[in-house]
């Protein structure tokens, strides 16, 4: 993390919330210099797009996100993104200060400006910078980031052998506590569960909700297949209602696959013929494994074939 201190005012530098995409593959992050940032209304070089220290997105996890793909220069349902980001600024009584059509036009324009044909944009509102203490009558000036870069979350061996998880004995938000639908930029619950996952050399990991049902993981949505039929958990199972998860269950349906959004235990994983997971970054990518228990015949199964080929054609028409 980058502070600069000058005489009167500290910045911490926006850069630190990009440092996550260019972990993840950082020989594909546009140049320093190339690079343009969409902060308070402008579009600025890395360099300068830094944001207060006092901001309540980095002092207390306060705002929302969305991390959303392009495919071929295009937003990729631009609008759920959009809706939801709106969504979750209400549920936390941020108020975003421009219009979901100047949100749209802002994360074009950066996207543009970027040069970006296939890509990943992180959109980030914090509640601004305020005092050193929680009340948000005391902060002013959300700020609106956007971040366009490129992403390779796994490796592509992954998709073709399906991925290992476990289950992580950290549990998703309560629903009574920060719900689960809100896209927060306090991720700390999921942070623990991904450590829980990484030190079990697994790259994702299964989150249960408080009681004891399957949610979802920690940045993915989880599917599976029983009998021909295609089963995730309903929305009230406390996850993120996640638009990759979404495009899939669309996609199912035209295909005639039979879906259900119903209760799932650990067991009906470990039971399942396939298992898959969703999300923006990862997209559709085969489980082969959870805890130990080898789902199905190990390898990706025919419907998450099936499924995984049909998004990628849909993402390149959509
Ligand atoms: N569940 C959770 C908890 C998520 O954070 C998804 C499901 C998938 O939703 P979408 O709308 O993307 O289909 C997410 C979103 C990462 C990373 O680095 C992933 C997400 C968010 C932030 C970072 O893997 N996934």
């Amino acid at each position: 993390m980058t502070v600069c201190l000058q005489p009167d005012v500290i910045f911490v530098r926006a850069e630190v919330l990009s440092a996550h995409l260019s972990a993840i593959n950082p020989s594909e992050s546009p140049t320093l210099m190339s690079q343009k940032i969409y902060l308070a209304g402008k579009l600025v070089s890395k360099e300068q797009a830094v944001v207060s220290v006092y901001d309540h997105g980095l002092l207390y996890g306060d705002g929302i996100f969305e991390g959303i793909r392009v495919y071929s220069k295009k937003v990729f349902r631009m609008k759920d993104h959009i809706d939801r980001l709106y969504e979750s600024a209400l549920a936390i009584r941020l108020t975003i200060p421009l219009t979901p059509a100047e949100m749209t036009r802002a994360l074009e324009e950066t996207v543009a400006a970027n040069n970006i044909v296939d890509g990943y944009v992180r959109l980030v509102v914090t509640r601004g910078a305020g005092s050193l203490g929680l009340d948000i009558r005391r902060t002013s000036n959300p700020q609106v980031i956007i971040i366009a870069d490129s992403i390779s979350l796994y490796p592509e061996e992954l998709y073709e052998k399906g991925m290992e998880i476990i289950t992580a004995s950290t549990i998703r938000n309560h629903p009574g506590a920060v719900s689960p639908r809100i896209k927060s930029l306090n991720y700390l619950n999921n942070i623990l569960a991904k450590i829980e996952g990484t030190d079990a050399d697994c790259q994702e990991a299964l989150m249960l909700n408080h009681l004891g049902h399957v949610a979802e993981c920690t940045g993915d949505n989880i599917f599976i297949v029983k009998n021909g039929v295609l089963k995730t958990p309903p929305t009230d199972a406390g996850i993120l209602e996640g638009i990759t998860r979404n495009v899939v269950l669309e996609l199912a349906a035209a295909e005639g696959i039979p879906v259900q959004e119903t209760t799932l235990i650990r067991h009906d994983i470990y039971v399942a013929d396939e298992c898959f997971l969703t999300g923006s970054a990862a997209e559709v990518i085969p489980v082969n494994k959870l805890d130990g228990r080898v789902i199905g015949g190990g390898s990706p199964g025919p419907i998450t074939k099936q499924l995984r080929a049909r998004f990628q054609k849909y993402v390149r028409e959509a």
